[in-house]
């Protein structure tokens, strides 16, 4: 959401708020104020800095100030009290899609409802369409919202899983009646986010089994155990299964658990087609019911007639059509990494020191690093003026022939401006080896302005690559409006790299986006945007996007010999 339309979405609520308090004469200029910020061309920040917000119109003084406490603390103090006056559950309410504190407030007035669970289950029972102009249409959208907002409020970030599962698989492993252990199901397949972790154990003691697991440490509450299944959940609230399998069809269950349910749906039509039964135990013949293959997957995909196909691969996207006509990509991996291509230093707002960044780049067995500091207009990032930048090269080029093992490559992350103007001259630009071109600022600006400002900076001929190109935060932000298609024609054309961002939250280029790039020729850069030496870690995540999206390891720039990445663009 842009920064207008975010304040004209509080200036709203507090109107909302308002009228159900009965202040019909203030609410009506909060809503009045709030539509004409919504309708400002140009950033409400800027008016802000002109001191002329009261020159907005409806805009009076308190309403002013409640634009400019927004402005800097992302808050609105008058918004936080009117919520705290409200009955228990109404906040939690209007926080679904549909209800605003209107009907909220109806919800727990005529309803005594006080929360959203009790909400779900009222619309359930069909109690909502009895009050006033509340049909039945309205209540299945309060359902299917109330089912989004779960969804969205309860899964995990893949980045945030990775270290659990690791504790996981070490605690389990330990035990010596478990044979074999796994995490199948979504965070096998390596998806962006996962709900719930599906934990698979080959042994043929499962009471040994279930009890050392419902013994791990970090579980607070067991919600069941039984000899083949068991749920626990996490301190964090992360739900993981257990399934403890016979050795003998631990492949099959391997399978069906890591789907993803698509993938399976597919796989078992085709099955049928060719007189074939799949399920979690096993490959059948339909017709006699004997058992052709159980116990690895490799033996039950051939026998389906496909090549085995790596979990990422799973998502029923046209893996299993390729599978049967041999054109499966071979996947790019992690030890075929050379380097990482995005990394900050102390010298703009990241934690540690370059020295420390280029001990664990050697610890890692990187080639090379870049090292991409924000620019000088970026003023929240503590952004590198040309003196400090300078100064930073120095250093560079100390390290770096301190430092044999790895090249340090000099870079910058340079801020693409308002006007799609680049923030360093391209004098300075010039000067560096890997130059990546981000989007910071004005992501309120219509999609043709932001994409034009994209492909101003690929045709900048200093730029390497375009950073963390859509923007989007994982069930946070969603990306800035972007013509993706022009962009990706304009980076294949000027031979300029997309990024991977392997942030936890941004994973951008997503999946789907990268697949698309490479079939418009475009070539990607991972890079783990550390702004610290520990998320140096999160280069395999942006590995693990790139093979959900079909990338060999000739699409991946980052496998490339040095003198290749740096001469790509001619
Ligand atoms: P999640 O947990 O929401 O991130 O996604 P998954 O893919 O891990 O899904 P989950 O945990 O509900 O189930 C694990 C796997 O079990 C799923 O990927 C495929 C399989 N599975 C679950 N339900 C069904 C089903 O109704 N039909 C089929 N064929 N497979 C299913
Ligand atoms: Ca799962
Ligand atoms: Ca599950
Ligand atoms: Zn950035």
């Amino acid at each position: 959401m842009s920064l207008n339309a975010e304040i004209s979405k509080t200036l709203y609520e507090i109107g909302e708020i308002l009228t159900i308090k009965g202040d019909r004469f203030k609410s009506r200029a909060y809503n009045t104020a709030a539509q004409r910020v919504a309708a400002l061309p140009e950033n409400i920040s800027a008016v802000a800095a002109r001191g002329e917000l009261e020159k907005i119109p409806s805009v009076g003084k308190s309403i002013a100030l409640t634009i400019s406490e927004y402005l800097e603390s992302g808050m609105s103090s008058v918004l936080l009290d009117l919520r705290d006056s409200l009955p228990p559950g109404v906040l939690r309410m209007i926080e679904i899609e549909g209800i605003g504190p209107k009907l909220a407030m109806r919800f727990s007035k005529d309803l005594d409802i006080t929360g959203i669970e009790e909400l779900e289950a009222a619309a359930k029972r069909q109690q909502l369409r009895g009050l006033k102009g509340l049909g039945p249409k309205k209540e299945e959208n309060i359902i299917k919202a109330i089912s989004e907002y779960k969804n969205r409020s309860t899964r995990f970030l893949l980045g945030e899983v990775l270290p659990i599962i690791q504790g996981i698989l070490t605690y389990m492993g330990d035990n010596n009646a478990v044979r074999r252990v796994e995490v199948a199901g979504s965070a096998r397949r390596r998806k962006e986010t996962v709900g719930d972790l599906d934990v698979l154990v080959s042994s043929n003691e499962p009471e040994k089994v279930t009890e050392h697991f419902v013994s791990m440490p970090p579980i607070v509450r067991i919600l069941g155990q039984g000899p083949t299944k068991s749920t626990v959940v996490l301190k964090n609230m992360l739900q993981v299964d257990l399934r403890v399998i016979l050795p003998e069809s631990y492949g099959a269950a391997l399978q069906y658990f890591t789907g993803s349910k698509e993938h399976n749906v597919n796989l078992r039509t085709i099955g049928v087609k060719t007189g074939l039964k799949l399920n979690e135990y096993g490959l059948y013949d339909r017709e006699t019911d004997e058992l052709i293959a159980a116990e690895d997957e490799e033996t039950i995909y051939e026998s389906m007639g496909m090549r085995w196909m790596p979990p990422e691969l799973r998502e029923n996207t046209g893996e299993i059509e390729a599978s049967i006509e041999g054109r499966l990509p071979d996947l790019v991996s992690l030890d075929q990494i050379r380097g990482d291509l995005h990394l900050h230093t102390d010298y703009s707002h990241a934690a540690d020191p370059l020295e420390h960044l280029v001990e664990k780049a050697v610890s890692m067995g990187h080639e090379y690093i870049a090292i991409t500091d924000h620019s000088k207009g970026l003023a929240i990032a503590k952004g590198l003026s040309e003196k400090k930048l300078v100064k930073l090269l120095k250093e560079i080029e100390a390290l770096d022939e301190e430092y044999p093992e790895v090249r340090i490559l000099t870079g910058t992350e340079c801020d693409i401006k308002g006007d799609g103007s680049m923030d360093y001259s391209n004098e300075i630009l010039s000067q560096l080896d890997f130059v990546i071109a981000s989007i910071h600022t004005g992501f309120q600006n219509n999609e043709e302005k932001l994409t034009q400002r994209m492909i101003d900076a690929i045709h900048n001929p200093y730029v390497k690559a375009i950073g963390h190109p859509t923007g989007r935060l994982i069930q946070r932000r969603s990306g800035y409006a972007l013509n993706l298609e022009r962009v990706f024609e304009t980076a294949a054309e000027q031979d300029v790299f997309m990024e991977i961002n392997g942030s936890p939250s941004r994973l951008d280029l997503t999946d789907v986006n990268a697949r698309r790039a490479k079939e418009m020729g475009v070539k990607l850069s991972l890079g783990s945007d550390a702004h610290n030496v520990p998320q140096m870690e999160f280069l395999p995540l942006g590995v693990s996007v790139a093979r959900r999206g079909w990338l060999t390891q000739e699409d991946v720039v980052n496998t490339w010999e040095l003198e290749k990445v740096l001469d790509y663009r001619k």
